[in-house]
């Protein structure tokens, strides 16, 4: 009798593993748990079983047919939920169409002007929004309580951490790291304390540009921001440059481009000068270069700054700067 069972469960096992289509499984059912199957016949025989081996022998076949029935329903289950998910499917609907995101416009203008500065050998850098102190004012010739950090309201995070209020930190840190030559962009948001309107967001971009090598002059930071003016806007597009003032930069100028709109003639929106303020460059301030390591009296270099929400508000004829943070989809899906 024992040896039956071990006979059963065994073929059980087999031909069940072996099931491949819905129609094998029922044949399996009939064939071992119906009221005449292999199982139901071994429980038939226990009534010759000796009396007192009958306990342990029914409790075998007890065991034996709950283990079949659990491996059978569980074999059930998994053919019905594979062909349930065909049944559901009707092959003739036509498909979904996938929505398609695409750039936010802002990132449309930054890649353009790296795709710009690339092609004129610049190489693109980027670093920390978190900045210390020493980064975002210290190295750039700004210590504690020099006026010029007036110009900038800063949104502090501790006394001595900061959100970076400008891009320049990338650059001290690439100098910090090494000799030049260097020839780098460095795009990113920077923060501001403002109240927001038309034409501030406490959240900005900027691109900032630098060069370092031996005999590097103002004449070179001229070129490149004239080439960028014609790539960008049209080479119809004239570059001026007036003396200005930065902590960072000596000498310091700050660079119009001819009004995108009227291209020079004078219009509304350039308040008939026909010149539109981009924003500052100069030559680096040799202790600049004094305190990232640089000899300042062999190199000389320049720095440019450039805002790209501006220059996209100019590309696209956008008057608020707001629209580009709201994300209205209204607004968005122009681009
Ligand atoms: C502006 C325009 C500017 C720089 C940024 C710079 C960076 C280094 C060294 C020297 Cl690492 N200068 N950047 C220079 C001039 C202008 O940004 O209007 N800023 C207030």
């Amino acid at each position: 009798m024992q040896k039956r069972i071990k006979q059963v469960e065994a073929s059980f096992l087999k031909e069940i593993a072996g099931v491949s289509q819905p129609a094998d499984l029922e044949n399996i059912r009939v064939k071992y748990l119906s009221r005449k199957g292999q199982i139901a016949r071994l429980f038939s025989g226990l009534k010759d079983v000796a009396a007192e081996d009958r306990p342990s022998v029914g409790q075998q076949l007890n065991a034996l047919k709950s283990k079949a029935e659990s491996i059978f329903s569980e074999r059930k289950q998994q053919f019905e939920s594979a062909s349930k998910g065909d049944e559901d499917i009707d092959l003739t609907l036509p498909g979904r169409r996938a929505v398609l995101g695409h750039k936010h416009p802002l990132s449309i203008v930054q890649d353009e002007i790296k795709f710009i500065f690339r092609g004129m050998g610049f190489r693109v850098e980027d670093g920390p929004e978190i900045e210390t102190d020493y980064y975002n004012f210290e190295a750039l010739n700004m210590p504690k309580n020099h006026p010029a950090r007036d110009m900038q309201d800063t949104l502090y995070i501790t006394e001595d951490i900061l959100l970076r209020t400008h891009t320049s930190p990338v650059q001290v840190r690439v100098m910090k790291s090494q000799q030049p030559p260097v020839k780098i962009i460095a795009p990113g948001r920077v923060y501001r304390r403002d109240t927001p309107d038309a034409s501030h967001s406490p959240l900005f971009h900027q691109v900032e540009g630098l060069v370092v090598d031996e005999g590097i002059n103002f004449g070179d930071l001229k070129g490149v921001i004239t080439a960028f003016a014609h790539k960008m806007f049209g080479s119809d597009i004239k570059v001026r440059f007036r003396p200005s003032f930065f902590p960072f930069t000596e000498p310091s100028a700050e660079y119009d481009f001819n009004c995108v709109f009227c291209r020079g003639k004078g219009c509304r929106v350039c308040k008939n000068t026909g010149w539109m303020e981009i924003s500052g460059a100069g030559m680096v301030d040799p202790n600049v270069f004094e305190s990232v390591g640089y000899d300042s009296e062999k190199y000389t270099g320049y720095a440019f700054g450039m805002g790209v929400d501006r220059i996209a508000m100019l590309k696209y004829g956008i008057s608020d700067i707001r629209l580009f943070f709201e994300n209205d989809m209204r607004f968005l899906s122009q681009f």
